[in-house]
């Protein structure tokens, strides 16, 4: 499963999405089918999950304002009919290397740091923190995108006014957590929250700052339901539950802890999460996905 268009020239693969050149000035960022757990791709694509993250990215970025990265509408003439639906033209822009992270709760790797130091990348927490804690006020943690198969690596605020200097590492922070602000507040209100989501920036050719990427999708933000929302204790994904439960139950006959790839995933599992990520899109944006392009 490598480059798959044959219209544009193939930039980068991510897991899950792929890049393309349309000219010098634009690209094409192409959301697959495919999913992750456990820290790996699944050998079985949720269909149409490509098609609602980058809904819920033309949504935000809409509701969002402000200066994005998007060139083209989601029915522009430059996406091959392949992908129509699946697909951003973007600008071509100068990336700043930083994971801008925003966490309202605590989970995954902040909650990891919090609990092996009091801190989640340079920031003192309060002590007594647990699992899922709302925190009082949102937190900018930002990560350095570690080598393929590797985790980020959580940095602190130094790191960034380092790698970027200090008048932009002042303004990603500030932008990073008004977009969360933002997005949170609006997803709370349709009962999903926000629990943490990580932004990409770039600079224009007239050294704007440029939110790009996707934005605000389940594979790059921790959303939980809200009226299963349980402080001290895991919370369910959103999007990725049913499948996290069958590859760990005795069904899936899979240890998470061998080397082995987990196994296929069987149809009412793949409808039920497919079912998931429509839910979030609707809930979220109160849009229909049978109203998205094609
Ligand atoms: C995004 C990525 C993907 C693999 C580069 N507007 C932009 N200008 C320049 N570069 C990028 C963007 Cl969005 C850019 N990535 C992440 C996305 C596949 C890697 F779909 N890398």
């Amino acid at each position: 499963m490598r480059p798959s268009l044959s219209s544009y020239p193939y930039l980068a693969g991510g897991k899950i999405r792929d890049l393309y050149e349309i000219d010098s000035e634009h690209m094409l960022l192409v959301a697959t089918d495919r999913i992750s757990a456990y820290d790996h791709i699944l050998s079985t694509p949720i269909p149409d999950k490509g098609r609602v993250l980058t809904a819920m990215s033309f949504f935000f970025f809409d509701v969002l304002g402000g200066t994005n990265h998007l060139a083209g509408d989601p029915d522009d003439k430059r996406i091959p009919e392949e992908v129509l639906g699946r697909a951003m033209v973007v600008r071509r822009l100068k990336m700043i290397p930083i994971e801008c992270v925003a966490r309202g709760y605590l989970a995954g790797s902040g909650l990891a740091d919090y609990r092996k130091t009091g801190k989640v990348c340079g920031i003192d927490l309060p002590t007594g923190l647990v699992e899922g804690s709302k925190l009082t006020d949102p937190i900018f943690t930002p990560a350095t995108k570690a080598d393929l198969g590797e985790h980020d690596l959580n940095i602190d605020f130094q790191a960034v006014i380092d790698q970027v200097g200090p008048e932009l590492a002042v303004k990603i922070r500030e932008d990073t957590l008004d977009i969360y602000f933002r997005a949170a507040q609006y997803a709370e209100q349709r009962g999903v929250l926000l629990a943490d989501t990580k932004f990409e920036f770039g600079l224009d050719t007239k050294n704007n700052l440029v939110l790009a990427d996707e934005v605000l999708t389940p594979d790059s933000s921790r959303y939980w339901p809200a009226d299963e929302y349980e402080v001290g204790k895991s919370q369910p994904s959103f999007d990725k539950q049913f499948v996290r439960d069958w590859l760990t139950g005795p069904e899936s006959g899979w240890d998470r802890e061998s080397d082995t790839p987990p196994p296929p995933l069987p149809d009412d599992v793949v409808a039920a999460t497919r079912a998931r990520y429509i839910e979030a899109y609707e809930r979220i944006s109160g849009l229909s996905f049978a109203d998205w392009v094609r």
